[in-house]
């Protein structure tokens, strides 16, 4: 079975009672504690042709290199309603720019020579994702691990046992990723994925009720967290095509590649 298809189960999803906890203006991170995985887990490259690259523009321009400084940018959401913005601004964070060109680079430069072996895929058997190739990723380049370990200390406290193993999505530029709702039994409550070559939008519609939906402009070297209510009680997307729209405005999508980290489920004793 392939990482993307383990992490989703569309039929098996088991709710859990989690409460939003995070404010947005806040950021206390520290280094996180990486547990070793029996399995491994997640993710997908291109064709070196630059991708696009649309931000939310209002965004304050994060310093990355000091995580406490970091502000998620609201203006990269849209939603059906304030009360669905409101709730889901606290559970699925925005930061533009979290990596810089050069790290962009760094990144690709490293993952590239591994997807670049692999096909794109179609129309696997639960349908969930077309158009992708995807692999995972443990050791790192000392430039690159420095910039998995910030997505780390940001996206997880100290005491959450993480996924050793990084998912790396690449999605073709044809490609789109269906409503789902990640496998509550491979990955724990978060989700941290910073996205290189191709800005792209996310869609989040509520599970029970779909009149519910959040929008998110992931732009190209952005950096989201989806959590709590985001991870568990919304399915999520991310649209190709005519599709990919943002407050009605076009978000041109190119090859995309997502490197994204997860947290293990927790252990209830
Ligand atoms: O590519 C992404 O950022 C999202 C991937 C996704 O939907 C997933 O891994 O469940």
């Amino acid at each position: 079975m392939s990482i993307i298809h383990r992490l989703v189960h569309l039929n098996s999803i088991k709710r859990f009672s989690v409460h939003q906890v995070l404010s947005i203006l806040i950021s206390p991170f520290y280094s996180s504690n990486i547990l070793r995985q029996p399995f491994s887990t997640l993710l997908h490259a291109t064709s070196g042709k630059p991708g696009s690259e649309v931000n939310c523009h209002f965004g304050v321009k994060n310093i990355h290199t000091n995580l406490a400084n970091l502000v998620p940018s609201l203006s990269c959401m849209d939603a059906s309603d304030d009360s669905t913005f409101s709730t889901l601004s606290s559970d699925m964070l925005i930061y533009e720019n979290f990596i810089d060109e050069e790290e962009e680079r760094d990144l690709f430069n490293e993952i590239e020579p591994y997807v670049k072996k692999l096909r794109y895929e179609y129309d696997h058997w639960d349908n969930a994702i077309h158009g992708y190739r995807e692999t995972e990723r443990r050791n790192w380049t000392k430039k690159n691990k420095r910039i998995i370990q910030r997505i780390r200390d940001l996206a997880f406290p100290p005491e959450v046992a993480q996924l050793a193993y990084v998912h790396i999505l690449d999605l073709h530029e044809d490609g789109h990723i269906k409503p789902h709702v990640d496998s509550v039994k491979f990955c724990g409550d978060t989700i941290a994925g910073v996205s290189l070559l191709s800005s792209s939008v996310m869609g989040l519609v509520h599970e029970k009720d779909e009149t519910k939906w959040a929008k998110f402009l992931l732009g190209r070297r952005s950096l989201y967290i989806m959590k709590g209510t985001a991870r568990y009680d919304y399915k999520h997307e991310v649209y190709g095509g005519d599709k990919s729209v943002f407050k009605n405005r076009p978000i041109p999508r190119d090859r995309r590649i997502s490197v994204i980290c997860r947290n293990e489920v927790a252990k209830y004793s």
